[in-house]
């Protein structure tokens, strides 16, 4: 199950959420039928206002722009079959990809609606797709290793920059979304020049102040991601992603191994502190 429903009154009051098929929240309560007793005068139900919030969950979500590759990276990586074509906007639609392991491990990445510059003030269908990301465990940057240009009329971002207005992006929406354990794909690696390109881009990675000089003052973030992982791909030709598949499972389960070493040493620390009710 991938969705969640929060079902939410008009003063902001959580009143309950939907996690699987079949859950039920009552919202109103039905008035109670007439009876001999109400001289068969049936008594009026509640009536109710509320919002409905659908959350996807995944363990990752793709972070990118437009055309980057991300639905083709899903379908080179998973079971999913989403909409490709050479122009932005195509995923209008969360798309929620499985990647599935020889020991049966399924690991669920989502797809969301391409993240443009502006996002976080709403430009394009930037809330609906930030918003999702607020619930995925970990991130999965996807740029283009020879950058991008969203339209004529807009500048020619390199990859480096690229990764710098997506985390801005992230950071102008919710600042923590930007301390989450994330992953970069540089996509295209079939591309001429791609391998001198990758290279300029993870000498910028290693020194992000030194060349962000060519961003506007305010799309340079606050603080620059720090990926787990840099690693190249084609999803066309399908090059580099067995490679990624297995880091991104190693960066789950590094973060499972680590959440389950904390609630060990929570438990052998409640251990040994005396408890106050033998004293
Ligand atoms: N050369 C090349 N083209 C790619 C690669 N991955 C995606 N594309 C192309 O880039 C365009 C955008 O891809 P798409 O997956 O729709 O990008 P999205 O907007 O990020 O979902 C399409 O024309 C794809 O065929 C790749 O690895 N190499
Ligand atoms: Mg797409």
């Amino acid at each position: 199950m991938h969705m969640k429903v929060l079902v939410i009154d008009l003063f902001s009051f959580i009143i309950g959420d939907l996690n699987t098929e079949g859950d039920r929240v009552m919202v109103a309560k039905g008035g109670s039928g007439g009876s001999f007793h109400s001289a068969f005068e049936p008594s009026k139900g509640q009536a109710k206002h509320i919002r409905l919030d659908l959350k996807l969950i995944a363990d990752l979500g793709l972070v990118g722009f437009p055309n980057a590759g991300k639905s083709s990276l899903l379908t080179a990586m998973s079971n999913a079959t989403p909409q490709i074509a050479s122009y932005a906007f195509t995923t209008l639609k969360p798309e929620i990809g499985k990647l599935m392991y020889e020991d049966y491990k399924q690991i669920s990445v989502a797809d969301l609606p391409g993240l443009i510059e502006g996002a976080h003030i709403n430009k394009g269908m930037g809330h609906k797709f930030l918003k999702h990301m607020e619930r995925t465990k970990q991130l999965l940057f996807v740029v283009d290793v020879c950058g991008f240009q969203l339209a004529s009329k807009t500048e020619f971002r390199s990859a480096f920059e690229a990764v710098q207005l997506l985390t801005k992006e992230l950071e102008l929406y919710k600042e923590e979304l930007v301390s989450k354990p994330a992953l970069l794909v540089v996509n295209k690696m079939d591309l001429p020049e791609a391998k001198d390109k990758l290279q300029e881009l993870e000498e910028q990675l290693q020194n992000p102040d030194k060349f962000s000089d060519l961003l506007p003052d305010d799309m340079i973030p606050k603080r620059y991601m720090t990926f787990r992982h840099v690693v190249p791909v084609s999803a066309t030709t399908r090059f580099g992603i067995d490679q990624l598949k297995r880091c991104i499972r190693e960066s789950l389960d590094e973060d499972a191994a680590m959440a389950t070493k904390a609630i060990h040493q929570e438990r052998l620390q409640a251990l040994r502190l005396p408890s106050h009710g033998h004293l």
